[in-house]
């Protein structure tokens, strides 16, 4: 028996080691050709900050997964011997707790300072300020909506422009959004652009990204199909599994061709307010 459990934990150990390193095979199916690492290419601007988070994490989290699961694995093997003594009350070792406290507690930290930096950029106003609102994405059950300012650049006016489905972006610009929502907690996120915030009724949020040409057509290289995946993120409702979309990405020049052709379609028997 002793033998059995310490060769299943050792067993586990193995396999968790295994799935973390080559986790294609156990939890992504044969991936695209741009997946990295857990994760498919980044083409923002602050992915490779993200990602960096990421790794430190989880190299921190597989150190622990070492640490722990070799020494259940041992212990069981030891401590499971048959022994003729009598069995011992034990209170712990006040030393070797603290330093696993203080072990913990470092780590912790390391994460809290390295994380700062990053968030503020993503997340805080200050990072674009004074920046115009590019377009607001409206979650609702189960959809997503895009809506432009239009030819007068106001949103909010009779000339909006409203898509559904697919974001067309120009790359290269930082572009803000205010993201909201029309009945419950969704969840804006997009793999891709490692751009993740919930959308709350009531509230407008802002959000930000940048696409960066030059990694886009690098992840994209020799396909046809550039575009790439909006998901929900928050369970949201029964048909929160349908609830996707695109973003496809274009030079400034054909993003402004796109636009005029969505007015143009949109507005060809002049009924554009004030016209
Ligand atoms: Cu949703």
């Amino acid at each position: 028996m002793r033998f059995i459990l310490t060769l299943l934990l050792g067993l586990l150990l193995v396999f968790g080691i295994w799935s973390f390193i080559s986790y294609r095979d156990f939890l992504m199916g044969p991936s695209p050709a741009s997946y990295e690492w857990w994760w498919p290419r980044e083409i923002s601007t602050y992915g490779q900050d993200t990602d960096g988070l990421f790794r430190l994490i989880a190299v921190m989290v597989l150190v622990m997964y070492v640490l722990t699961m070799g020494m259940l694995t041992y212990f069981v093997f030891k401590y499971a011997a048959p022994r003729q003594d009598k069995g011992t009350y034990s209170h712990g070792h006040h030393k070797v707790e603290m330093a696993g406290l203080v072990v913990v507690s470092g780590g912790l930290l390391i994460v809290v300072f390295a994380q700062i930096g990053p968030w503020a950029d993503m997340k805080f106003e200050s990072s674009f300020e004074g920046e115009p609102i590019f377009a607001e994405i409206w979650a609702s059950q189960f959809d997503w909506r895009f809506r432009y300012p239009g030819p007068d650049g106001r949103l909010g006016t009779a000339d909006d422009i409203e898509t559904s489905w697919e974001l067309v972006v120009p790359k290269d610009e930082k572009l803000v959004f205010n993201l909201r929502s029309r009945d419950v907690l969704h969840s804006f996120f997009v793999p891709m652009l490692r751009l993740k915030q919930d959308s709350v009724p009531g509230m407008t949020i802002p959000i930000w990204f940048e696409v960066d040409g030059e990694q886009h057509a690098e992840a994209f290289k020799g396909q046809e199909d550039t575009s790439f995946d909006i998901i929900c993120a928050e369970l949201c409702g029964w048909g929160h599994y349908k609830m996707s979309g695109r973003i496809r990405v274009l030079e400034r020049e054909d993003f402004d061709e796109w636009m005029d052709g969505m007015v143009a379609e949109r507005f060809s028997n002049g009924q554009i307010e004030g016209e």
